[in-house]
This record gives structure tokens, sequence and C-alpha cells, in this order.
């Protein structure tokens, strides 16, 4: 592909340590060559030999950011939960609905029951909304098909969905999300079998990671860590859906298997945040799921900053605690809600979201890293993060691609 340039842009870099908040350089320039940025900075200093050579694109004073990265989403599931949602606002809380054989299970009864297609169908929809507003990358967990050949299926829908929209999409293997009903009573049996089931899923190739809900109403630390056992004598790296509804100290197991991310973190201890930061693990922030079920208890932001721990924030897509297919949105409610700056919640959605995930070639705007990148009808990077329903997105390129 020829040189392509970007001009007459405010360029939000978003590159760590770049100096002016969110890494912005007015009158900005990005130079793009084989799917990679060649180059990026002011206009004025722009290399000449750059500027004969490349086809102009005019961002007509836009704001130029990288791709948006949703770090965390279980976007592959069939049906809704409707009538959930009903049944909490007569009275019944989360915890109860799960233990009454609702909740996540109702999802992995109507997923199991999808043949792939539809299945298919169901979940590009939700993908769709969120490349609408600027999406490049997404990690897609399992965790509602519950057997070897369910998960395979819903893996392998994840998979074809980043082949079929053009987007990166790395997949989790969720296995340890809940309990099947046909192992009732059995979960340790349940974790057996979730540790026989990776090894098949990843030579289909249909794994990137692996995560667990650690909580009362999932699966014990002992039982996660066994999991996590499996993922590691795989060489797959590991994440955990840690402290969402109270503290398992399931994120100080998790670093100690050097997690990637920790996901929700409403409890996480002090201990927990520690060993976080020793680690390097990012906390992924999820206000979807904190507004979704009214929850109260904020994640202890000062003590993650504290400890240095980098902030990812995401949508958690999901049918159950966080039905949202809107990244600009969280944007607004990890400002709101946690009171993130706006500078942090573009680092969670853009660079942070990318460690999250394990990939260094992207989240910021910087030679050398992917040219994903999204041209928006705004000044600055806290319009976005102030603005509730709206998407002033123009273009999305993605690979130097305009998507
Ligand atoms: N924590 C969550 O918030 C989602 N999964 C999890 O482990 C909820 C998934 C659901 O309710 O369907
Ligand atoms: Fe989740």
């Amino acid at each position: 592909m020829s040189l392509q340039l970007w001009t007459n842009a405010r360029v939000a870099t978003q590159a760590a340590g770049a100096g002016a908040p969110y890494g912005l350089i007015e009158d900005g320039a990005v130079a793009v060559e084989d799917g990679r940025i060649a180059w990026v900075g002011a206009r004025r200093d722009l290399p000449l030999a750059l500027d004969d050579a490349a086809v102009e694109h005019d961002a007509q004073g836009g704001l130029l950011t990288p791709g948006l990265i949703d770090c965390h989403t279980h976007l592959v599931y069939a049906g809704d939960r409707a009538a959930e949602f009903e049944a909490r606002l007569n009275g019944a809380s989360y915890e109860e609905i799960a233990r009454a054989g609702g909740g996540i299970v109702a999802t992995v009864r109507a997923t199991r029951a999808a043949d792939e297609e539809s299945l298919f169908a169901q979940s590009r929809r939700r993908l769709r909304s969120l490349l609408a507003e600027g999406v490049t990358t997404v990690e897609i967990k399992s965790g509602y098909g519950l057997s070897q050949e369910q998960e395979a299926k819903c893996l392998r829908v994840a998979r074809r969905l980043g082949a079929s929209e053009g987007v990166t999409v790395r997949t989790t293997f969720l296995g340890a999300h809940a309990l099947p009903p046909e192992f009732s009573g059995r979960p340790d049996d349940y974790i057996d079998e979730v540790c026989r089931m990776l090894p098949a899923l990843h030579a289909q190739g249909l794994v990137d990671a692996v995560d667990a809900f650690c909580e009362r109403i999932g699966f014990s630390p002992a039982q996660t860590r066994r999991v996590f056992e499996a993922a590691r004598a795989l060489g797959l790296p590991v994440k955990l859906h840690a402290e969402q509804l109270s503290d398992s100290e399931g994120a100080a197991l998790a670093a100690s298997f050097g997690a990637l991310s920790c996901d929700h973190l409403e409890w996480l201890s002090e201990a927990g945040a520690r060993a976080m930061a020793r680690s390097g693990s990012v906390a992924v922030l999820l206000p979807g799921a904190f507004y979704f079920l009214r929850e109260t208890r904020v994640p202890p932001i000062a003590l993650l900053r504290q400890h240095g721990v980098p902030l990812a924030v995401a949508t958690d897509c999901n049918p159950g605690t966080s039905p949202c297919t809107s990244l600009l949105l969280m944007l607004n409610m990890a400002c709101t809600l946690f009171r993130l700056t706006p500078e942090e919640a573009w680092a969670g959605v853009t660079r942070h979201a990318a460690r999250a995930l394990g990939l260094h070639d992207r989240g910021a705007l910087a030679p050398g890293l992917r040219a994903d990148f999204v041209l928006w009808d705004a000044q600055h990077p806290a319009e976005l993060c102030q603005a509730l329903g709206s998407n002033p997105r123009r273009t999305t390129v993605i690979e130097g691609r305009i998507a």
C-alpha cells in the first residue's frame, strides 16, 4: 500500500509519557505505510520526503485518536434477560436470581439452543454497535456454552466475527463462568472438565487467554487456581473476574500467575492492589455492570493510583449485568461514577486496554504501531467523555485502510 498522510487534525496520540495530556498535538499529521504508523507529529515538522510521497487525507480540523479497544466483553450469547431485569425491579437481587437457576444459566440455556448461524447473527449486531463508535479491537469471552462442544461453538463465532467485520478479536476461554446444570452440586468435577476442555479448545486455535469467575456465586480461589494451572501448562495468559461482589482474594491469586488483568475489583483490598502492582496486572474497570446492578461500592481507584496499577475501562457487554454496546458511554461512566479523569478514562480504552490484552502493537499512535485510528467530529478528547449518547465518529481506519 502506498504512503498515506492524514493532516489537519488535532492528534491525541495517547502515547505514554508524551508530555502533553493525551499526547495532544495541535495541527498534527500521521503518516501510514503498510498498515503501520510511519510518522506522527506536528505538521510543520513533517519530513519533506514523506510529504512529497504521500496520498493526503484532510481531517478538516477533526480529532484523531487511536482506535478504541474494548478489552472485556461477553458479546457472544443468545437471547436476552429482560424478564430478569423486570424481576430485579420487583425486588429480587442478582445473586438470588442466580441461585434460583436464572442469571448466567438462563443465557447458557438460550446459547446452547441457538445454532451457530443464529448465534453469529445475534452477536454480530452487538459487535457492529461497538464498531460504530470507533472500536477496532475487542476481546470476547466464552462462558455461555459450558461444555466443550458449546464453548467451541461460541469461540468459533467470536473468531468468525473478527474475520467478517475486519477487526481484531481476542478470544478468552471462560469455561469457569458458572456451574452448568448437569454438574449441579459437583463444582470440582466441573472444574476437572474445564481443565480437560482447555487443551482441546486451544489445539483448535480458539483460545488467546483464560479467565474465571472467582466469586461466592462463581468458583472458589482453589478452583480458580486449578484452571490457571491448566492455562499455565499451555503457556496461555490468564485474567480474572475478581472481587466484583465480595473480596475472595482473587486478584492476589491472579497476580501470582502474572495475570494480564483483574477485572471489576469493587471489593479489592490493599493487599490485592499491591499484588497487582507487583505483577504488572491491569485493573479493568467495568462501570456498566456497577451501574446496571446499582452497586454502591466503587472500586478503590485512589488505592490503584497510589500503587501505580494501570486502569483500563471496558463495556463488560453481557445480557445480565451490563447489556451495553457503547464504549463511549463507559468513557463517560468511568468519569461520572468512578471519578476517573478524562485523561485516565482515555488511557483506559486505548493503551491500558491494549496491555490488558497483552497487545503491544496498538493502543497509541507512535511509529511502528498498527495504524488503527479514529477521526472524530470533536475538538478535544474530554468532549467524548462528557457527552451522553452522542457519537461523533467520522471515520475509522484499521491497519491503514478506511473501514
Ligand atoms: N461477571 C459479570 O458481571 C458477568 N459475568 C461475570 O462473571 C455477568 C454475566 C451474566 O450475568 O450473564
Ligand atoms: Fe465480565
